[in-house]
Order: structure tokens, then C-alpha cells, then sequence
């Protein structure tokens, strides 16, 4: 039986991935982790300790301690956070990542570590960006997630690291909030049209971007990190694709449901981050590789997320 370490566990994955990593192996079996200090930690996140991926000697101390023979090492900063912090996201998605691959190597871990679409740039295929497609982005945060996975497939390759890893789209839950990215609107804009009724995009309307629903996006984790290591062909960050749209296609889909729901649009620094990005990616290495499949189009999403929130969203 797996013994797991999450970090960056309070995040928006790790709050998911924690729960559905405890519901497969058992509640103490999980250790979820995380910067921030909670007084009072609620049985949900429980065990949980406070941690910082920088640490290298603290975060080895917990592994030796626990017994740790997994680790699914989320902390990171994201996009447009890292655009106004762009040494800071490197510091901490590098550093962090070196020490977690380090220890791995020492202490025979298995790691699953996240890439992000974000690794393409405007160079590449845009309307289709495949596996092996030209990866040069723009921002800090592509920079480190193209170095991330490069780094990841040389663990593997040079010292038998059984490290996977997946790129993510933007991430779409009812969760926990998104934590400074530029796809944070596909979120945002499920809030403000319960609350409020109108959402100001700070995209265009036509952006078109990769998106997945998250309980997709966990099971592809769970998928990934429980496939045979032979079936693992590919150790830089796979390709997985769920859904394509544009913040008009999804407010309109959300209007279906509530029809007087009004969206403004008032694009700023994060429209150049998304620009770069592609539109779709082809996964067929991960359909091949480990039977990869989505399950959630854009109108089952829609209409699970309004139905979750609207249990915690009051005067509705
Ligand atoms: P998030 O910002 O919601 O969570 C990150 C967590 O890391 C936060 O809870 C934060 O407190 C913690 N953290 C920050 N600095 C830390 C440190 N020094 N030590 C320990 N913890 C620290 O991010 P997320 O959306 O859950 O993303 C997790 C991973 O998945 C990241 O690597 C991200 O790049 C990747 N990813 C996310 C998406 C998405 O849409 N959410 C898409 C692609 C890739
Ligand atoms: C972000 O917008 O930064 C993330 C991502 C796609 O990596 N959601």
C-alpha cells in the first residue's frame, strides 16, 4: 500500500486530489501539505502538515518519518501570478521540483508532477498542438514548466526516477479557488453569475483555450499514476484533452440555465499570456499509452458546477 505526500495539497487540485487519493488508499494513508499554516484543521484535510517545498531538509525529515513512497508535488506558482513575480515562480517551480526529484532519486519515490499546457508558445501549432509539437513559450511559467519536464524525463532516464507527469488545460472546479492563472475566469464566471448575474471577462470573447472539468482531471492523475511503468512511454508532461472554448461559448452555455445572465468583457495582461497558448492539443499518446478518455463535454460541465455550487452560494 502506497504512503502519499501531496504538497501544495490547499490548492485547487490538491483539495480534490487529496479526497479522491484517500477514498482509493485510506484517510491516514495521505498526508496532504502545504505553505500555509492551519490553526484548525478540518478532519477533511487531516493529516496535515505544514511545509515548504524549499526546504529540502524539512521535506526530506517528513518523508523519512512518514515513510513516503509517493509524492504528487503540486506547489507551484501559475501563470499570471508568475508574470508579475517571474524570478520568484522560478524559484519555487524549479527549486521545488529539484528537491522533490532528488530525494526521489536517494529514496526510490514515485512522483507525479503537473505541466500545463502553458509549455506551447505562439511558435507552435496553435489550432493543434501535438505531443512533440515546438515548445517555446513566453511566459515564466511555461519557461519552467518546459525545463520541469525536461528535468523530470532526465531523473528517469539517468538515474531509474519513475516520475510521470501530465499538462494539464486550465482546470475548471467547485472546489477550491484557482490560484492565479490565466484560465481562472472559466471559474470566476460560475460565482459571479450565481451571485450577481453579470461577470467582466478579463479575456476576449473569442478566446478559444484547452479546458477540462476537474473530476476528469483526477482521474487522469489516478489513470496515469496507476498505469504499468512500461505503458509509460512518455516522461515529459502528456497531452490530455478534455474541451475547447471561449469565454462567449461558455457564458452562453452557462445562460441556458440563467438566461439573464449579462457578460462584459475588459481583457488585460492576461490576454497576451492566453494568446500564446494553443486552442486544442492532440492526446492520442495518452488515449494509446494508458486509455486516457474525458468524460465531461461543455454542457455536463456546466451544468454539474451550477448544480454543486448552488448548494453553497445562498439568495439564488
Ligand atoms: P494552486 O495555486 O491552487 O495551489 C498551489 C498550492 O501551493 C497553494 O495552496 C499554495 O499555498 C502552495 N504553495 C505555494 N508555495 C509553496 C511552497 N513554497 N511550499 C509548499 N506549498 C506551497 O495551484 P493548482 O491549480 O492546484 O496547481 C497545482 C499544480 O498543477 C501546479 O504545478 C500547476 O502549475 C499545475 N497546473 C494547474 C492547472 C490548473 O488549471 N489549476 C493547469 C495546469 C497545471
Ligand atoms: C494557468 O492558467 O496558469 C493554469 C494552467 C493552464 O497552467 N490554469
Amino acid at each position: 500500500m502506497p504512503k502519499i505526500l501531496v504538497t501544495g495539497a490547499l490548492g485547487q487540485i490538491g483539495t480534490e486530489l487529496c479526497a479522491a487519493l484517500r477514498l482509493i488508499h485510506g484517510q491516514e494513508q495521505v498526508i496532504a501539505s502545504d505553505i500555509r499554516i492551519l490553526n484548525d484543521t478540518p478532519f477533511a484535510i487531516r493529516p496535515y502538515v505544514q511545509l515548504d517545498v524549499l526546504d529540502k531538509i524539512a521535506l526530506h525529515a517528513l518523508i523519512l518519518k512518514e515513510k513516503i513512497t509517493e509524492v504528487y508535488h503540486l506547489a507551484a506558482t501559475l501563470s499570471a501570478t508568475g508574470e508579475k513575480h517571474p524570478l520568484k515562480a522560478w524559484e519555487l517551480n524549479m527549486q521545488g521540483l529539484f528537491n522533490v526529484l532528488d530525494i526521489a532519486k536517494t529514496d526510490k519515490l514515485k512522483i507525479f508532477w503537473p505541466s500545463s499546457i502553458a509549455v506551447f508558445g505562439p511558435t507552435g501549432n496553435k489550432a493543434f498542438s501535438q505531443q512533440h509539437s515546438v515548445t517555446a513559450p513566453t511566459t515564466a511559467y511555461g519557461i519552467s514548466k518546459v525545463a520541469g519536464e525536461l528535468w523530470c524525463k532526465y531523473y528517469h532516464e539517468q538515474y531509474g526516477v519513475d516520475v510521470r507527469s501530465i499538462r494539464y488545460p486550465g482546470l475548471i472546479s467547485h472546489t477550491a479557488p484557482p490560484g492565479g492563472g490565466t484560465t481562472d475566469y472559466a471559474v470566476d464566471i460560475f460565482h459571479q453569475a450565481l451571485k450577481h448575474r453579470h461577470y467582466t471577462c478579463f479575456l476576449k470573447p473569442h478566446t478559444t483555450l484547452p479546458m477540462m472539468y476537474m473530476p476528469d482531471a483526477i482521474r487522469a492523475t489516478l489513470q496515469l499514476m496507476s498505469a504499468p511503468a512500461d505503458k509509460v512511454k512518455i516522461r515529459i508532461g502528456y497531452n490530455v484533452h478534455a474541451l475547447s472554448f471561449s469565454p462567449e461559448q461558455l457564458a452562453q452555455e452557462i445562460g441556458k440555465h440563467l438566461p439573464s445572465l449579462k457578460i462584459y468583457y475588459k481583457p488585460d495582461d492576461r490576454q497576451v499570456i492566453a494568446d500564446s497558448w494553443p486552442t486544442s492539443v492532440d492526446d492520442h499518446h495518452a488515449r494509446q499509452d494508458w486509455h486516457w478518455q474525458h468524460e465531461f463535454e461543455l454542457d455536463t460541465m456546466v451544468a454539474d458546477m451550477l448544480k454543486n455550487l448552488k448548494q453553497l452560494v445562498q439568495h439564488i
